[in-house]
């Protein structure tokens, strides 16, 4: 049996940075990790982050490539009937965001966790959590064919939405609120330069389309699909011919290039209530999913665990648990803020396989005020990029 102050089981962005936050304060812990190393670093997936959340990250130490190689942008262009209309974060809130990939961000976090000399667990799969309701909990793991078992004062469930904690918790302990949506994305990464500056989320009749970057010389964009879509029925030319159809406007080209990596994601809203049972705390998507029209399901995952670390060296400086046991309803303004803005961005620019006439009106008139009232667009812009006190 091992022993730490805190047991952080999952090496994605939240427990990453939980065990940044913690270790940089002398807190000991642990990060287990099921996949490999190389396995976690190449997975592709958010891209923005919020300005706050860029600002921590540098504040902690770890957003010096970030503030190198990211792209600031001071607005994202909303499309709808072959027109453009930009929204500028920077004028309406004096706020930007940084296009960085999610895979840079965990890279940086793995480099500064190896740095640090403190243990990060790769390959070892946590299959039971014990005596969370205890004072002292334990994490049984198997790592190189044997299982261990770790015990911690605390363990922090960052392991994802499919992770073992959020079951750990006992049945009618927690009120769990879903939406499952008739669409996914179909997402492409391709090598070829950007053909916007900025990022473009584009309504159409046939769905939504949306073109993002992660470098000067790599597009990410993405198409309306079905969320069980055949991504074996979309060969490379279907694909730019739907995202030349979907995002096409006049004296504008969309240069393609070689796809490099796709992939489908289905889109669901889900969040479970409390993020926290006795000594166990979910971050992340352990605790709540969003779909990702709102760029959000990143910067939620790392605003946890900042409120979770905070929480964590209160306890361990003075003893005072009152944040500990605050942490989910703190959590939870911020989650459900973000929640329904992606809720938001999302119904108003996919169109629903069942949707009518009146679905359509509705959205475009939502885009049309967005395009002629600076409050509204002002509401837009400091939801998208982030929110400080909500
Ligand atoms: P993660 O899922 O990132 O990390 C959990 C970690 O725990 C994983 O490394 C997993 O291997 C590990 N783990 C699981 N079970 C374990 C066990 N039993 N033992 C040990 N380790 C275990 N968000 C956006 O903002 N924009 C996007 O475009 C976007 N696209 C996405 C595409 C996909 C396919 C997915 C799945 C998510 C996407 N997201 C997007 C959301 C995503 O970025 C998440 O919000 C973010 O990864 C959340 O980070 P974590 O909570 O750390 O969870
Ligand atoms: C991305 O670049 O992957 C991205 C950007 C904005 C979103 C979702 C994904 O809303």
């Amino acid at each position: 049996m091992s022993e730490t102050q805190v047991a952080i089981v999952g090496a994605g962005p939240a427990g990453l940075m939980l065990g940044h936050l913690l270790q940089r304060e002398g807190i000991e812990t642990v990060i287990l990790e099921n996949r490999s190393r190389e396995y976690v670093e190449a997975r592709i997936r958010a891209g923005v982050v919020e300005h706050g959340v860029a600002d921590l990250l540098e504040r902690s130490g770890v957003g010096e490539r970030l503030r190198r190689e990211g792209l600031v942008h001071g607005g994202v262009e909303l499309q709808a009937a072959g027109e453009r209309h930009r929204i500028a974060f920077d004028e309406l809130t004096g706020k930007s965001i940084v296009v960085y990939g999610q895979t840079e961000i965990v890279k940086d976090l793995v480099d500064a966790r190896l740095s640090s000399g403190a243990p990060l667990r790769f390959e070892a799969d946590a299959v039971a959590l014990h005596d969370l309701d205890s004072k002292r909990p334990r994490v049984e793991y198997t790592l190189g064919g044997e299982r261990h078992e770790l015990a911690a004062d605390l363990v922090a469930g960052c392991d994802g939405f499919h992770g073992i904690s959020r079951g750990s918790i006992p049945a009618g302990v927690l009120r769990e609120f879903a939406r499952e949506y008739p669409f996914g994305w179909l997402g492409i990464l391709a090598s070829v330069a950007p053909s916007s500056d900025e990022l473009v989320y584009a309504h159409h009749e046939r769905g939504f389309a949306l073109l993002s970057m992660r470098s000067a010389e790599l597009s990410r964009l993405y198409l309306q699909c079905a969320p069980d879509e055949d991504l074996s029925a979309w060969s490379d030319e279907r694909i730019w011919e739907e995202l030349q159809t979907r995002l096409g406007v006049d004296g504008w080209t969309l240069h393609e290039g070689p796809i490099l990596e796709k992939g489908v994601t289905p889109m669901r809203s889900y969040v479970a209530e409390p993020m926290q049972w006795g000594r166990l705390y979910l971050a992340g998507d352990a605790a709540h999913i969003v779909p990702p029209t709102g760029a959000k399901g990143l910067n939620l995952a790392i605003r946890d665990v900042q409120v979770l670390a905070e929480a964590i060296l209160e306890w361990y400086g003075s003893g005072d648990g009152s944040m500990l046991d605050a942490y989910s309803a703190t959590c939870l303004r911020r989650v459900w803020r973000a929640e329904h803005f992606s809720w938001w961005m999302t119904t108003m620019l996919h169109r629903r396989p069942d949707g009518d006439e009146f679905d359509l009106r509705l959205q475009l008139s939502q885009l049309r005020y967005l395009r002629t009232s600076p409050v509204a667009a002002t509401s837009l812009a400091e939801n998208y990029v982030g929110i400080e006190r909500v």
